[in-house]
């Protein structure tokens, strides 16, 4: 080989590894892919686990694809498959169907993802990827059985708008559900979001919410709901959304959200570092803790390494999310602090978080590095 060829191979090689595949993990730095990603979905900011309910601006967001802008007057929600009556529903009509509101807190299921090591090369989440709202529709139950659900029936597959190429694959946005979770009382089809009209990207005029489920399993922009008579396999299902240990293994799906909490960082930040500064002395510690695997029954803080129990507050539903606190009298120096909670099932947040290939399900324990300053 010639000297003038191999130094012009050497930049094509260095560019190949600084832009690895999607998915495949990485040491390296953040990429630009990443960033691209984190700037179209933002988390929420800590601050805003004071409020029960998050405001829509403030609430965490995920779009796989290009929101889609539809014309909610010409808009149709199709309901079909193996059922009775298919249906063809207007908003309109949907909006003169009983309704229910009801506050729950959705989970990304990559939240923490950019955290592990190897980083999985996705949207590069830290700890915010989470909100609760208050939803208002219809009860999915509520149309299903007016369609008449066959006997067969095994799961329900709901369609979204939105539509794109991921891991090669052209498709819609699209996920099932076990029949037995379709019918929960309390899956509803939203076309309201804290009072007001659902907001473009959080699926106007009509998404799904799946309370307890991770939030891919609440799809907005909801055009089609097919009733199957057997495992839906499409993208979203079968590839992405799934505890693997590495590509080729199949893995096993991601469902229910892991137990998790998460403090108000005190204090104030530095701008750039987000490191906390606060005046020696007493100080309120609080936050939220929420699971979709039984009723949070315990959140500890750590002050230190040492872990301490929190006053806990009723959640407002099931599946929202609850109020903790703790006080800690701030001694000058650094300190960390952490919080970790334990849910009804017996599971508890790991200090250390199971790897996994897509970075699924992380909940891992919070640590908030805080200066606290004497005057
Ligand atoms: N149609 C459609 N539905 C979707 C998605 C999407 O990309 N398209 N993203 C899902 C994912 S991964 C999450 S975490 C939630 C995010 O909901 P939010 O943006 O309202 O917080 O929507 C889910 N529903
Ligand atoms: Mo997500």
């Amino acid at each position: 080989m010639s000297r003038r060829s191999s130094i012009l191979k050497a930049p094509r090689r260095q560019a190949r590894k600084l832009t690895p595949h999607p998915g495949e993990p990485t040491h390296g730095p953040l990429t630009a892919e990443e960033l691209q990603l984190a700037v179209r979905n933002h988390s929420m900011p800590l601050e805003a686990l004071r409020s029960d309910t998050t405001p829509a601006g403030l609430h965490y967001l995920l779009n796989h694809f290009d929101i889609p802008f539809i014309d909610a007057d010409h808009w149709h929600l199709r309901i079909g498959g193996a059922v009775q009556r298919a249906v063809e529903l207007s908003m309109r009509a949907l909006r003169r169907a009983p309704s229910i509101t009801l506050p729950v807190t959705l989970e990304c299921a990559g939240n923490g993802r950019s955290l592990l090591r190897p980083r999985p090369l996705s949207q590069p989440w830290t700890l915010e990827a989470v909100g609760t709202a208050a939803w208002t529709g219809v009860p999915l139950a509520y149309l299903l059985t007016q369609a008449g659900v066959d006997d067969d029936a095994v799961e329900v597959v709901f369609t979204g708008a939105d539509s794109g190429i991921q891991g090669g694959v052209s498709q819609q946005y699209a996920r099932s559900l076990p029949i037995a979770e379709a019918l929960r009382p309390d899956v509803v089809l939203a076309y309201r979001m804290n009072g007001a009209q659902l907001p473009p990207q959080h699926g106007y005029p009509l998404r799904l919410v799946v309370p307890g489920w991770y939030g891919m399993a609440s799809v907005k922009w909801l055009s089609s709901i097919q009733v199957l008579t057997h495992h839906f396999d499409g993208f979203q299902q079968q590839v992405a959304y799934r505890y693997q240990q590495d590509a080729d293994d199949p893995g096993t799906p991601v469902t229910w959200i892991n137990v998790r909490s998460l403090m108000v960082p005190p204090g104030v930040p530095d701008f750039f570092t987000r490191r906390r500064f606060l005046p020696a002395g007493p100080v309120m510690l609080s936050g939220r803790a929420w699971s979709g695997q039984g009723a949070v029954q315990r959140v500890e803080v750590g002050i230190d390494g040492k872990w301490a129990p929190a006053q806990l507050e009723y959640p407002a539903a099931p599946f929202a999310w609850c109020a903790w606190s703790m006080p800690w009298v701030a001694d000058a120096g650094d300190h960390e602090l952490s919080c970790r909670a334990t849910d009804a099932s017996g599971a508890t947040q790991p200090l250390e978080q199971a790897w996994n290939y897509q970075g699924m399900g992380n909940n891992a324990v919070q640590r908030i590095k805080v200066t606290v300053t004497v005057e």
